[in-house]
């Protein structure tokens, strides 16, 4: 095997004997062979929307499949393995609807000498790339053919880390569109770059400069995919409000809930009203509480732990069942692993998947007849949390910020968004900041703020120091309330404003973040902890001269460069 996705890549250069993450040899090739497939499908769908050929099952699927490959969402080679095979059904079925609808669904080589041609003899062979011929059946057919389609399949490391760049984009991408389709939300354009980008991943004609091109339009549609998605989630539960979240724990049974998708807790409130069971939202999932739509239950308790890294120690003490949505999972513990369900992208070996009918419903009952016969969490923490800073409510807050920075009160936001890890270097975030000035506010999504959000930094002016937006995906918050910012002062670039980017980065969704802050033109952006293993020294030097990307250093120096910038 040979990963290099995420921040934990082993040496900092790639997993290649079991990742760190836990994810083993036979689902590393399992999801290497599905990516492969799925940029197969995606070459015949791509095809397909020239002749007008738009098949929505094959966009969800393309979707899916992607999401299924994200760091710790899903670690059961049946299921990886059960896509493989339904993609390849799913090609050659498009591959016919697209032939029909006029399509070439590839290159057309003559075959056949001059004599054969004037005799008109020769015939016509469509020669499409690999990943959209290839098949297979067995288990040995699967894991013969991922040996020879991974990441290394790309000999050049520059053309191999800017394909990556782009798919590790596309993945990000697609959890964000899964989550807004899940609600009724959709996007074709999106779905049709998806599938052309892809497909360019294994088009041996495109050079480094086309690659850094498209790398960067996948930043747009990460832009437009997370407005997707923020339009989703505030037009079904309603714009996220300032709210207190406590953290401790009630008498009753309960129901933990991980993950993102916001469309399993409104499914798992509604199942649990009345039953004496509640809930409480874990790690990603703390963003829901800050829906008024959501606070409206009574049974809606407040969060349980911390971020996903702290579960095995903190799922063990909840007592009751686990919900998780989407990653991030780790590998459970015998003392829990039966209380651990998983839905959507997400799966373990040996837990229980709780699927979505056709309509999308899913029905938890198992989960809560499981719950009604356990103790009620063991308390780990007290007090309360204060988020809810989505763009809406900032936005209503503008005049009371924007006041604040013109007398000065405030001299600089540090957005700090992202992925929190068990890597004991990102002790740096929750020191960095303790030791930022007073008179500056963090803006943060995603689950990095764990690192610094029940310290307890203060006010400025009635203005909280953190202002929690929400999930990763709320990262688009940030950018909304920065280009508002940049509009009130009357800026003409963004980079203008007294905002410095100290981003921690752990899995893909991160890395659509911040090509979308690329795509806008953000510059000087820091990311840590370490930066991508997969980023070449040559593609990193790209982004370095010409968006600023840097990597951090020690909390002090790093306060002062920012706070001179
Ligand atoms: Fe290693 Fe990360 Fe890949 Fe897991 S996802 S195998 S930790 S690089
Ligand atoms: Fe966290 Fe996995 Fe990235 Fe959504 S839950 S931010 S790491």
């Amino acid at each position: 095997m040979f990963c290099f996705q995420c921040q934990e890549a082993a040496g900092c250069k790639g997993c290649t004997k079991i990742g760190v993450c836990g994810k083993t040899e036979d689902v590393a090739r399992a999801k290497d062979l599905l990516v492969y497939v799925t940029k197969g499908l995606a070459i015949v769908s791509s095809e397909g929307r020239k002749v007008g050929v738009v098949d929505s099952i094959v966009d969800r699927y393309i979707t899916e499949n992607l999401f299924t490959t994200i760091t710790n969402a899903n670690f059961d080679r049946d299921v990886i393995l059960g896509r493989v095979r339904e993609t390849l059904k799913l090609r050659e079925e498009l591959k016919s609807n697209v032939v029909k609808a006029g399509g070439k669904v590839g290159e057309t080589r003559i075959n056949g000498g001059l004599l054969k041609r004037i005799l008109g003899m020769a015939s016509q062979e469509v020669i499409m790339p690999d990943a959209a011929e290839w098949s297979g059946s067995t288990e040995v057919d699967f894991d013969a053919k991922a040996e020879r389609v991974g990441v290394l399949a790309t000999e050049d490391e520059d053309i191999r880390s800017l394909r990556e760049l782009i798919v590790y984009g596309l993945k990000g991408l697609s959890a964000y569109m899964k989550h807004a389709m899940n609600l009724g939300y959709n996007d074709e354009n999106i779905h049709g770059f998806m599938a052309r980008a892809l497909a360019a991943t294994l088009d041996d004609s495109l050079g480094a400069d086309e690659l850094v091109a498209l790398a960067l339009e996948a930043g747009k549609y990460g832009v437009d995919g997370m407005a997707l998605l923020d339009k989703a989630n505030t037009g079904s539960y309603g714009h996220p409000e300032i709210t207190k979240v406590d953290i401790g724990v009630r008498g009753n049974p309960g129901i933990l809930i991980s993950g993102h998708d916001l469309k399993d807790l409104d499914m798992l409130l509604k199942q649990t009203e009345g039953t004496g069971v509640d809930v409480y939202t874990h790690s990603e999932m703390l963003a829901g509480q800050y829906y008024p739509e959501f606070k409206k239950y009574g049974h809606f308790a407040g969060n349980y732990g911390n971020a996903w890294w702290k579960q095995a120690e903190e799922f063990e003490k909840f007592n009751g069942p686990i919900l998780m949505t989407t990653n991030c999972v780790v590998t459970p513990k015998d003392s829990y692993r039966e209380r651990l369900f998983t839905t959507g992208a997400s799966g373990v070996p040996g837990c229980k998947h709780i699927e979505a009918a056709e309509s999308g419903e899913k029905d938890f009952s198992q989960v809560i007849e499981m719950a009604k016969n356990c103790n009620s969490p063991t308390e780990i923490e007290r007090g309360e949390i204060v988020g809810g800073f989505a763009h809406n409510q900032v936005l209503s807050l503008a005049d009371k910020v924007v006041d604040a920075v013109k007398a000065g009160a405030i001299k600089r936001f540090f957005v700090m968004a992202g992925c929190d890890g068990r890597a004991k270097s990102r002790n740096y975030y929750t020191d960095f900041a303790k030791a930022i000035p007073k008179d500056t506010v963090i803006l943060t999504a995603g689950c990095a703020k764990y690192k610094y959000n029940k310290l307890n930094l203060g006010e400025i002016g009635g203005i909280s120091r953190v202002l929690d937006a929400g999930q990763c995906n709320d990262s688009y918050s940030l950018v909304v309330i920065a280009l508002k910012l940049k509009e009130v002062f009357g800026l003409d670039d963004v980079n203008e404003l007294p905002i410095s980017y100290n981003i921690a980065w752990y899995e893909q969704k991160a890395v659509i973040v911040l090509l979308s802050l690329l795509h806008l033109g953000v510059k000087n952006i820091h990311l840590g902890p370490t930066l991508p293993a997969f980023l070449s020294p040559n593609v990193a030097n790209v982004l370095v001269d010409s968006f600023g990307i840097g990597g951090i250093t020690n909390v002090e120096d790093d306060i002062k460069m920012f706070m001179e910038s």
